[in-house]
């Protein structure tokens, strides 16, 4: 027989600074998803909104044998200093999260490693492996695991910890206590709102069709212009709303080599510069290459645009040269918006 405290334990030493448990039913936040999901600010993500959207609110749906299920925290932040710090003209701010290695691995691994000690204790133990991708509401049930509490900025946020870290589950089919979730520790502050520079946040959570991390990650194909100049020069995620949190002033770092900081605040024109196969080698098993190289220098275009600096009028006439009409037309975008526009 597991105990939750052996299962917490063997997850600790698989390299997971956070982990709880939580019971296998179905969230208690399941119609705050659906009126989220039947707002629109789901936007184009229809992995959240198809069939996949009732699968998410039971985590029994994944494992009909599940009774509990052990929800983990790694941390991921390390010592660069955080956006609001970004004054350069020249670079472009890549989020914190993607700096290292691609988290579903690194997790994965961590889960995998987890499950077959727990399963070494307890033969005949069924479970499943859930990273991000799986319809699941992770942050609902690493909250009810004790994991912490959702901020105004919908993150899920340690009181000793912060907010920098990826989840991740293991839904098991051994009946383990389940952990109490922790009171909410916002109070009165609203400074995530406040500093959301597209205002994508407010009382119904968070409006996806207005926040950077999705227009310039999960968005295909083209950025509203309206929502274009807020981007700033961000070309892969935001962090702004968990940069200014409280609780992240003494945020914990990660002493995961694998989530090491390899191209922090890297230069446009650099990035610009980049030919498809540059993009795949130098992203490759990091979550950027996600954005797909098109996308990507759609993103690059944006924040030329945005930095003020005359100096990417040139890099940018080369974008405007792309194959890709879309990337083009970002860039036609972007040199009108630093005052030299495209003649044709
Ligand atoms: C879609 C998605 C996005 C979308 C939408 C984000 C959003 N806030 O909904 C976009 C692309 C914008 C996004 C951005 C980011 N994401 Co994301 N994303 C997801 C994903 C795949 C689904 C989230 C979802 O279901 N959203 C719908 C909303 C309605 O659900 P929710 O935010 O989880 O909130 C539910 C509960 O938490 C609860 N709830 C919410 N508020 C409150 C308040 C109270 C008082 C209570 C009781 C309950 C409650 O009810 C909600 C509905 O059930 C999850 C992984 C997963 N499978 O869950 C990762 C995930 C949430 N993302 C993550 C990360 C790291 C990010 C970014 C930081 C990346 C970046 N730097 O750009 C940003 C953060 C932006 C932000 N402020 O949330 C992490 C968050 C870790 C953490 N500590 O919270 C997750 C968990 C991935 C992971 N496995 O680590 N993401
Ligand atoms: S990630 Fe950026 S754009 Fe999205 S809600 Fe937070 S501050 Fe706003
Ligand atoms: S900035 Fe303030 S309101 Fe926003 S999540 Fe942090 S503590 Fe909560």
């Amino acid at each position: 027989m597991l105990s939750a405290g052996q299962v917490k334990a063997i997850a600790r030493e698989c390299g997971f600074e956070l982990a709880g448990i939580a019971a296998a039913v179905p969230s208690p936040d399941g119609q705050r998803y659906l009126d989220w999901v039947a707002s629109g600010m789901a936007g184009q993500m229809r992995y959240l909104t198809d069939y996949r959207a009732e699968r998410r609110l039971d985590s029994r749906s994944l494992l009909s044998t599940a009774k509990s299920i052990l929800c983990v925290g790694k941390l991921y932040n390390g010592p660069e200093p955080y956006t609001p710090g970004l004054t350069d003209a020249e670079r472009a701010w890549i989020s914190r999260y993607a700096w290292g290695d691609d988290y579903h691995e690194v997790l994965r691994s961590g889960l995998e490693e987890t499950a077959a000690r727990l399963v070494r204790e307890c033969p005949g133990l069924e479970y499943k492996v859930c990273v991000d991708t799986a319809p699941l509401l992770e942050r609902s049930y690493a909250r009810a695991a004790g994991l912490g509490w959702l901020g105004r900025n919908t993150c899920l946020i340690n009181e000793e910890r912060g907010s920098w870290f990826f989840l991740g589950e293991l839904l098991l089919s051994a009946d383990l206590s389940p952990d109490t979730p922790p009171a909410g520790r916002c109070g009165a502050c609203t400074a995530c709102i406040d500093a959301c520079p597209t205002q994508a946040l407010g009382d119904g959570g968070l409006d996806s069709r207005l926040c950077i991390s999705y227009l310039t990650i999960e968005l295909r194909g083209s950025i509203p212009e309206t929502a274009r100049p807020e981007t700033g020069t961000h070309v892969f995620g935001c962090d702004i709303c968990q940069d200014v949190c409280p609780w992240n002033r003494r945020a914990a770092v990660t002493t995961d080599p694998r989530f090491t900081s390899v191209h922090y605040e890297p230069r446009l024109d650099w990035l610009a510069s980049l030919t498809e196969q540059d993009f795949r080698r130098i992203f490759a098993g990091t979550p950027v290459s996600r954005t797909k190289y098109s996308g990507f220098l759609r993103n690059v275009a944006v924040a030329m645009g945005n930095s003020g600096n005359p100096g990417h009028v040139k890099p940018l006439e080369r974008l405007l040269q792309n194959t890709d009409p879309m990337v083009a037309e970002h860039a036609r975008w972007a040199l009108e918006r630093l005052g030299a526009p495209a003649m044709s």
